[in-house]
């Protein structure tokens, strides 16, 4: 590379219209003309992830402040991170280039012993088709399992792990399982051909090692969800439900920049986090109020739970596979929902009857990584109540069930086993709560016993407790307590002196149930709490590391609190694990009604009273 190579571009002398705009097509060209000037863009080379390299905090309110929408002069360094691979050689490096200077502003290559390995790329799954397919050893074992016509078989490339296994040590690999397609539309996951595996060295392109350790018959059954004869015919008795905005919607989007009754935020999307919001603030009658700085969900992890054979099986969706890079053009939707009662009373006194109806702000976006289809979304309603909820479905990961109670999977169709597993996501919450200054109190609710305060036995308090540094706020949810997280202003109060605030409601679904001794238990440390809090740092953006594949543990949050800095009245950064322990059933079988989880916040004396007084009684069109 060339350090002094300057490339002027448009991109970079127009700049975007906010520093926290996602980059544009043009952007992303001038970048890459600022590699290939650097000499960083072999034929070889490929994209493992380009994004924006988002500019820090402090860089961008001191450009544009809490507005939206207000524009400096003072624009930050406008830059672009790239995960760059050679696929020949095996070369990766994190490279960030500023389209202000059109110049390379840093390049690390990786060390694979150490980083492990850049995410997944597109040409992967091809590639380890090609490469499995061909494989003498791999077809050797197809064929003592009766399956000679390798074009009938399919491969799903999946991530390493990291388990130190010396012939491992290095590599950039995938584990590649193999399922049958009979035909082009036949369902392949109904048809999991166990207990081989192909490891493939992406670099090398070839098959080092493969796994044969059992026999099971190829399940049979079609879950062809789409084929009349799997499913029957289609009932005919459900009427139409029309749902229309005559009057079009009440919000308004202005670039990247969403408002809402008294809601605003901007959006962005990243290939590796998917939807972003940024500066998502409140408005009353003292202003726009500062609440998150910056909300996502940037990781999530999906260990499975059986120890035979596929003890390896654990996606970092996120970090591996960059969820936001498997979803189609218009990716985000933003939409407005009823959502029945807000408020309602009929008073015995003064015969007042009169209700509300609640209303919801929707952003969202779905994506397929393999056979999961997740849907994000980001629900804002009129009563300052924000819940983040993730939608599961699509179809589950299967093996063949070796019949009997296999404690370790459902049988879910004959022969067909779904494996347990969790999924743990983990978002990112960099809270504002009316400035900069936060701070968390943890919530206990506990009943009281008799005593000359209690003679009746009936008290009921709270037990609120600072949570002081890093280390000391990384905690688990308790249900059995009704266990929430505050976080406070430690500057402002409301008109009862008190800080102002918001809580999160966690769902207090298990953490990690892997071994604490294990690999994986290593390489998702985010995932052994529910909540984490870490002074802001811009370096510190994903839970499980900057890089996952492969990576042997120890990154991300764990490191991240091991400056144990203090969290109190600072600019603090809240960082909660959500997701459900997986036990499939017969009727998530073949395609999954949508199954959700998630997490809720909601105000706590952040107004002096219910804030939706003014919403106006339901009339005859709504
Ligand atoms: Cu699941």
């Amino acid at each position: 590379m060339t350090d002094t190579a300057t490339v002027r571009t448009d991109a970079g002398s127009a700049g975007p219209a906010h520093p926290l705009d996602p980059a544009s097509a043009a952007e992303y060209l001038a970048g890459r003309l600022i590699l290939a000037a650097a000499g960083l863009l072999g034929e070889s080379v490929r994209f493992a992830y380009y994004g924006l390299d988002e500019p820090a905090k402090d860089e961008v309110l001191a450009g544009t402040g809490w507005a939206a929408g207000r524009s400096s002069p003072s624009q930050p360094d406008r830059r672009l991170r790239a995960f760059l691979i050679d696929v020949r050689t095996g070369e990766s490096s994190d490279v960030v280039v500023s389209l202000t200077s059109g110049q390379v502003v840093s390049r690390r290559v990786l060390d694979p012993r150490i980083d492990g390995q850049l995410p997944i790329i597109t040409g992967d799954f091809a590639t380890a088709e090609e490469i499995v397919r061909a494989d003498p050893q791999w077809r050797a074992a197809m064929a003592r399992r009766g399956l000679t016509d390798v074009t009938k078989i399919r491969t799903c490339p999946l991530t390493a792990g990291s388990f130190g296994d010396d012939d491992e040590a290095g590599r950039r690999m995938v584990r590649v399982l193999a399922f049958v397609q009979a035909d082009p539309h036949d369902y392949a996951w109904s048809h999991p051909v166990d207990g081989v595996a192909a490891y493939l060295d992406l670099i090398e392109r070839r098959v080092f090692r493969v796994v044969d350790e059992f026999e099971r018959p190829v399940p049979a059954e079609s879950g062809d969800y789409d084929d009349p004869a799997v499913r029957g015919p289609l009932r005919n008795d459900l009427r139409p439900i029309e749902i229309t905005q005559p009057e079009g919607p009440s919000f308004t989007l202005d670039g990247t920049s969403l408002r809402w009754q008294n809601w605003s935020m901007r959006i962005g999307f990243d290939a590796r986090e998917g939807l972003t919001l940024h500066q998502i603030s409140l408005a009353d009658s003292d202003g726009e109020r500062p609440l998150i700085y910056r909300a996502s969900v940037p990781e999530m992890v999906v260990p499975y739970g059986d120890p035979a054979f596929r003890y390896w099986q654990t996606y970092f969706d996120s970090g591996e596979y960059l969820v936001g890079k498997w979803v189609v053009p218009n990716a985000i939707c933003i939409h407005e929902e009823d959502h029945g009662i807000l408020w309602k009373h009929t008073d015995i006194f003064n015969g007042s009857a009169q209700s509300r109806r609640q209303r919801r702000l929707v952003v969202s976006f779905f994506t397929t990584v393999g056979n999961y289809d997740y849907g994000f979304y980001w629900y804002f309603y009129l009563d300052g109540t924000i819940e983040c909820e993730v939608k599961m479905t699509g179809t589950l990961f299967t093996a063949a069930h070796p019949g009997g109670d296999y404690p370790y999977s459902a049988e879910v169709a004959p022969g067909l086993g779904a494996p347990v597993h969790q999924h743990l996501f983990s978002a990112r919450l960099d809270m504002t709560v009316d400035g900069l200054a936060n701070a968390v109190d943890e919530i206990d609710v506990s009943g009281c016993p008799v005593g000359p305060d209690n003679p009746y036995g009936n008290a009921i308090i709270q037990t609120i407790t600072r949570l002081g540094s890093e280390s000391t706020a990384a905690r688990r949810a308790d249900a059995t307590r009704g266990r929430t997280w505050r976080v406070v202003s430690t500057e402002r109060t409301n008109r009862f002196g008190r800080p102002t605030a918001y809580t999160l409601y966690p769902e207090a679904a298990p953490v990690l149930l892997a071994d604490p001794s294990s690999s994986i238990s290593a390489r998702s440390g985010f995932a052994t709490n529910h909540l984490w809090v870490t002074r802001y740092d811009p370096a510190q953006r994903y839970p499980a590391g900057d890089f996952v594949n492969q990576h042997p543990g120890g990154a991300g949050l764990p490191a991240f609190i091991a400056g144990d800095q203090d969290i109190d009245g600072a600019d603090i950064v809240l960082w909660h694990t959500f997701g459900p322990a997986h036990f499939p059933r017969p009727e998530e079988w073949p395609v999954m009604p949508v199954t959700r989880c998630g997490f809720t916040l909601k105000p706590t004396g952040f107004f002096d009273r219910n804030p939706t007084l003014d919403v106006p009684p339901p009339s005859s069109h709504c």
